[in-house]
């Protein structure tokens, strides 16, 4: 028989619509998963707007105390797409209840936090998984296929990434908690690098040690005018400090000699979702931009001679490619809400099967351990070794 996960998502924002769309399709295209999802609760502050999300994404009940769901004896999974600086006490509790546990990225607000969640999830022995989605881009696991392989040789050398978005350049853009210290931990540095710092963990490996730049552009922004989206600057012209990074820039060496470079801006004027990364091995080389996420371009160097170059995969192939055969035939293309379908899928796998699911609270720690020695090695202007999470 099959068997029923019930899951209670807490956050009705961007990423509640873009889980919410995932728990919806998961079992549509991934009919041999062993569980059926049931969309049970969904849980917002502010009533009217939880009770609109929960009638358009198809929730059965709306409720606005995150404290209810993670204590419903009918809820199997927690799902938590809020603030940064309710992760940590909403995971504690859903796992000290039973729950497995899906988290939206940053894992936490600092390592502390992330620490106490990782310690939580081992006590609780629930599956655990941060959402880091990108992973699951078809041309993202082809390109961790190919490394494993040895496609690239035996040594990787350079892990390159960007990630930049433009929505701060405007001074006038309010101070949403984004730009709160308290709230989100950091800027520029938890919201996009930690994505491009799980990319490299997962493709590459382990950072050993980092040495970085941080910088905040506009150090004062009008105070925002609560529970608007978009978000609207209050009446009076009052402004308020910014406390994190728009910006980040670090190098860094892998544990296994590969050299590290990344980047990641709030302030790149024209780039809106734009994730690209180099990876060069001995024997050869990848190339992805997010914007072009279908592609993955490849040079070998044992490409016949006269015919070397970047080769375009263009990674839609049922047989071949990863969790292309739930989709469409070759050339019918995926975009952003299919990471999510992917992630969920896996998740649901393991928490029928009781078994781990990366990237875990551990990776998600870990992401956390490199981002607190990015910015000790700011703020001392020194490298810093990244500090072991076991
Ligand atoms: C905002 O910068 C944001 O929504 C991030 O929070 C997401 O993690 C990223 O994937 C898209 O941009």
């Amino acid at each position: 028989m099959t068997k029923t996960l019930r899951v209670g998502m807490i956050g009705c924002g961007f990423m509640g619509k873009a889980h919410s769309n995932a728990w919806r399709q998961v079992n549509h295209f991934f009919p041999e998963l062993p569980a059926q999802v049931q969309l049970t609760a969904i849980c917002g502050r502010e009533a009217a707007a939880v009770e609109r999300a929960r009638s358009l994404f198809g929730w059965a009940r709306a409720e606005t105390d995150w404290r209810t769901v993670v204590a419903a004896p009918d809820i199997d999974i927690v799902d938590i797409g809020t603030g940064n600086d309710t992760h940590c006490e909403m995971a504690l509790a859903a796992l000290a209840a039973g729950k497995a546990v899906l988290c939206e990225k940053p894992l936490a607000r600092n390592l502390a936090e992330a620490r106490r969640m990782l310690a939580a999830a081992r006590r609780s022995g629930a599956v655990h998984m941060v959402c880091h989605n990108y992973r699951r881009i078809p041309a993202v696991a082809l390109a961790r296929q190919m490394i494993q392989a040895g496609e690239l040789g035996g040594a990787i050398r350079h892990f390159h990434a960007r990630y930049a978005q433009d929505w701060l350049v405007n001074p006038n853009f309010p101070r949403t908690w984004r730009l709160q210290k308290h709230l989100a931990g950091s800027g520029a540095h938890g919201d996009i690098n930690a994505h491009i710092i799980d990319l490299g963990r997962y493709l590459v490996g382990e950072i050993k040690e980092v040495c970085g730049m941080m910088e905040t552009f506009i150090k004062e922004r009008p105070l925002a005018e609560p529970g608007t989206v978009p978000p609207q600057a209050a009446a009076g012209g009052r402004k308020g400090k910014v406390t994190v990074d728009d910006a980040v820039s670090w190098i860094g060496r892998f544990a296994n000699g590969a050299m590290a470079n990344l980047e990641a801006t709030r302030f790149g004027l024209g780039r809106k979702n734009h994730i690209t990364f180099e990876i060069n091995g001995d024997k050869g080389s990848l190339y992805f931009d997010f914007e072009d996420m279908n592609r993955l371009k490849f040079y070998s160097a044992n490409s016949a001679a006269g015919r070397k170059g970047f080769t375009d995969i263009i990674v839609t192939d049922r047989e071949a490619h990863p969790y292309m055969r739930r989709w469409w035939p070759p050339g019918h293309l995926l975009g952003y809400e299919h990471t999510f379908v992917h992630t969920f899928a896996d998740f649901i796998q393991a928490v029928a099967d009781r078994a781990p699911v990366h990237p875990t609270f551990l990776d998600g720690a870990r992401c956390m351990a490199v981002m607190e020695a990015v910015e000790e090695s700011s703020a001392g202007r020194k490298w810093v070794r990244v500090p072991a999470v076991k």
